[in-house]
């Protein structure tokens, strides 16, 4: 059984919203993200556990399906260390009684990753870009289950580096730079021909297998006729920034309905379409209209 722990903490009062460097989505906002990410997951994962790891304050609601709550005491004004320190503790905490994936809300699966573990030796997946400066993206940690001590290291490691050598990031961006610190993306190596940009490294003693984040932690451009049509190609969406706006309709028109809901689905399915086709229409006209400026992506 694989494990999804995604990490939240309710960053909307005033005081927390000022370590924020763009517009903070609202609460409700991020806790339907969280509820969609998990529904992708269990579409693609049936009988999966579903993790949100947060701090002591932030309200959840009540009863909330099969989501099982954690809260650690971290600081949530540096919401990407707290983060590395939570994920840290629950790896330890946690029974590898399978893999887990520890990832952000902002995700929509778009095929399972069951495969990914017993075609492959690694003990810590992770996906990357060509960039200089943050090649590895901090949201899709993978964690195999066959050696959970060296899974425990490299988290300990992770979270060091992570403490003492960013410590002037460690509201945003800390963790992906502790990654790149800890794996030099030009030093690994392409796992063969066919290996479709699949690279491994080794950390100390732990695997590293990296995918590209084209097939494997995909963010779509930000329009609505990018996501007219299913993905045919990427593994998981990852709506990053702005793109948060595109996850509801992505979600309602392309999957949710796969597993049966009714024969209303197909109608809910067809609205759901149509309002991203109007989506795209808008977008196509509104160049008379003054341009938005675009956020950076997280
Ligand atoms: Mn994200």
């Amino acid at each position: 059984m694989i494990t999804f722990a995604t990490f939240h903490v309710d960053l909307s009062d005033r005081r927390a919203r000022r370590v924020l460097p763009y517009g903070a989505a609202f609460r409700d906002q991020y806790l339907q993200m969280i509820d969609l990410m998990f529904r992708s997951a269990s579409l693609f994962h049936p009988n999966c556990r579903k993790v949100v790891l947060t701090d002591e304050a932030t309200l959840f609601p009540q009863n909330w399906g099969d989501i099982e709550i954690h809260r650690f005491d971290i600081e949530p004004k540096t919401p990407m260390f707290s983060r590395v320190v939570s994920q840290e503790r629950y790896v330890q905490q946690y029974d590898f009684g399978g893999p887990l994936i520890l990832l952000d809300c902002d995700m929509l699966f778009n095929r399972s990753f069951a495969g990914l573990f017993p075609n492959s030796d690694f003990d810590i997946g992770l996906t990357y870009v060509e960039r200089n400066d943050q090649p590895l993206n901090g949201g899709l940690i993978i964690l195999a289950d066959r050696h959970p001590e060296i899974c425990s290291q490299f988290f300990q490691r992770f979270r060091e580096i992570t403490e003492s050598d960013f410590s002037d990031k460690h509201a945003w961006f800390c963790d992906q730079l502790a990654l790149a610190k800890m794996i030099d993306l030009d030093s690994t190596v392409s796992v063969g021909e066919q290996s479709n940009g699949r690279r491994r490294a080794t950390v100390d003693e732990a695997r590293i297998e990296l995918w590209p984040c084209a097939t494997h932690n995909f963010t779509p451009e930000n329009t609505f006729s990018t996501i007219l049509d299913a993905d045919q190609g990427s593994w998981l969406l990852h709506f990053k920034g702005a793109q948060k706006r595109l996850m509801p309709h992505y979600w309602r028109a392309h999957l949710e309905g796969q597993s049966g809901g009714g024969f209303l689905s197909p109608l809910r399915r067809s609205i759901s379409k149509a309002a991203i086709f109007m989506g795209a229409v808008y977008e196509s006209i509104k160049w008379r209209l003054p341009k938005r400026t675009e956020s950076p992506a997280a």
